[in-house]
């Protein structure tokens, strides 16, 4: 940047993206973090220095700009995003599909040869004796960010092998390894087990091993649940099919992996952009301030809730604005009147009633324009005590600042017990499947001790 006036930006955010799931959201957070500011995902660029300043106060340093580096005064807009897997060929779609995005090429990806046929013990395994031998993780990261970073925010998903383990791996890695103070944030898929292609014992293990990682090393560990993600992409299909995807920007031949998972993922993307606006776009809220709320809760994962529940199919122009109400808290009014917002975790009314607590708590992501005074305040407040029965004071706001046309959106973190009865069911699958696989995990370096171990400490994190 060549002028004196230009915004010092802050450290850098980085995402990492394990596995076939992490990979397919990550990039679609990605391409819906540019669309947000007004960016063609498909060739990112700014023009001019006063774009560059209106971005980064977007932004803020999740994107890597290369001033000059197409001469004139266009400025490539580069995600600092790393796509991992053993598998190579989600991430070879992707930058396939995206060679302007993914300028950055193989600095972008680490890949091995070959899954780990959705085994945890066998993904970590490799992790360490395969892939950090291959690859230097300091370097790989140095590439999208020489500056310390900030944080890392990390998809996932918990019933299979590479994303659940490699996940694992990495969160201890910058936690153990490095000299960093990054905050991590982690977001983690449960399968929707008798539909996604996983296997019920060796996948409750998995999540079982997934979840120890996140309580010792993610400082805000947020759950999605595919079932839920996919009723809702059922029942807002015909407006889904007119959102644009990855999955249109995919070589036709190829698109089958991700297919599925496109109304899916883009419910997801949205709630993980709103995440990272959260601290990247100029607000009070700092990344770090996620590890503070949680540090003393139980558990310490929080779900996303959204309003609304589907990303209107335009994110841009005139139908934003059209009915006389335009993107102000008005808008998300009428959706909550609607009961068009979603919860992304399948979790039950009567475990609300029942598990969920006065400790409970939230934090309110609202990105409207205008007035957000008491009044407006109150339509949220009074629908968040409605359903969780969370105390006023346990709710925190963080205003997100809004481009004139842009969507409005408010996306709640809930901290809720209310989620500990569906993770201890599959808790208790484990434990009852370990017998059954403890030779195969063993193999590849899982102790039953280990194993016992994590089981007890996730039980009691969710216990109430
Ligand atoms: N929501 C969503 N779920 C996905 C996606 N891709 C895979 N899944 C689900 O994730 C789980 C399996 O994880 P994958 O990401 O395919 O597995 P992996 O991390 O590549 O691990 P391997 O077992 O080694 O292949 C299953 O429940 C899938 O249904 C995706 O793009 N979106
Ligand atoms: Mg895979």
């Amino acid at each position: 940047m060549s002028t004196v006036n230009a915004p010092l930006p802050p450290a850098p955010v980085l995402m990492t993206c394990f596995g076939h799931c992490g990979i397919g959201l990550g990039a679609e957070a990605y391409r819906r973090l540019l669309i947000d500011v007004g960016a063609d995902p498909l060739k990112p660029t700014l023009k001019g220095e006063k774009d560059e300043s209106r971005v980064l106060k977007r932004y803020g340093s999740t994107i890597l700009r290369f001033p000059n580096s197409y001469g004139g005064n266009e400025i490539p807009l580069i995600p600092r995003a790393l796509l991992v897997d053993l598998d190579p060929r989600a991430a070879n779609l992707i930058l396939q599909s995206y060679p302007d995005l993914f300028a950055l090429r193989d600095k972008h990806v680490i890949h091995g040869a070959g899954g780990a046929a959705r085994n945890w013990a066998e993904g970590r395994n490799r992790f360490a004796n395969e892939v950090t031998k291959k690859f230097d993780m300091q370097k790989q990261l140095a590439g999208l960010s020489p500056e310390p970073v900030r944080g890392f925010t990390i998809p996932f998903a918990m019933g299979g092998g590479t994303g659940s383990s490699f996940a694992s791996a990495f969160m201890q890695y910058i936690k153990k390894d490095t000299k960093e103070h990054a905050t991590i944030a982690s977001f983690g898929l449960l399968p929707e087990f008798g539909w996604d292609p996983v296997i019920y014992e060796a996948a409750a293990i998995n999540i079982v091993m997934n979840l120890e990682y996140q309580i010792k090393f993610s400082d805000c560990s947020i759950l999605f649940s595919n079932k839920r993600l996919r009723e809702l992409a059922h029942k807002h299909e015909k407006k889904m099919d007119k959102l644009q995807s990855i999955i249109d920007d995919l070589p036709k031949e190829h698109e089958i992996g991700w297919k599925d998972y496109k109304g899916m993922n883009l419910i997801a993307a949205n709630a993980v952009s709103m995440f990272i606006a959260s601290f990247a776009r100029e607000t009070e809220w700092d990344m770090s301030n996620y590890r503070t709320w949680l540090a003393t809760k139980k558990p310490r994962f929080a779900i996303p809730w959204v309003i609304p529940a589907v990303p209107e199919p335009k994110q841009w122009g005139e139908d934003i604005m059209s009915g006389g109400k335009g993107n102000t808290m008005e808008v998300i009014a009428e959706h909550i009147r609607k009961k068009n917002d979603a919860i992304l975790f399948d979790i039950d009314e009567n475990d609300i009633r029942d598990k969920g607590g006065q400790r409970d708590s939230c934090v309110a992501l609202v990105k409207i324009k205008g007035e957000f005074d008491a009044k407006e305040r109150d339509v949220l407040k009074n629908m968040i005590k409605e359903r969780f029965h969370i105390e006023e004071s346990r709710m925190i706001f963080v205003k997100i600042p809004i481009l004139d046309t842009e969507q409005a959106n408010v996306t709640i973190l809930v901290n809720t017990k209310a989620i500990g009865p569906k993770i201890l069911e599959i808790a208790s699958e484990a434990e009852a499947s370990w017998d059954g696989y403890k030779e195969e995990y063993g193999k590849w370096g899982l102790t039953t001790e280990e194993f016992k171990q994590s089981l007890m400490d996730v039980v009691h994190q969710f216990s109430a």
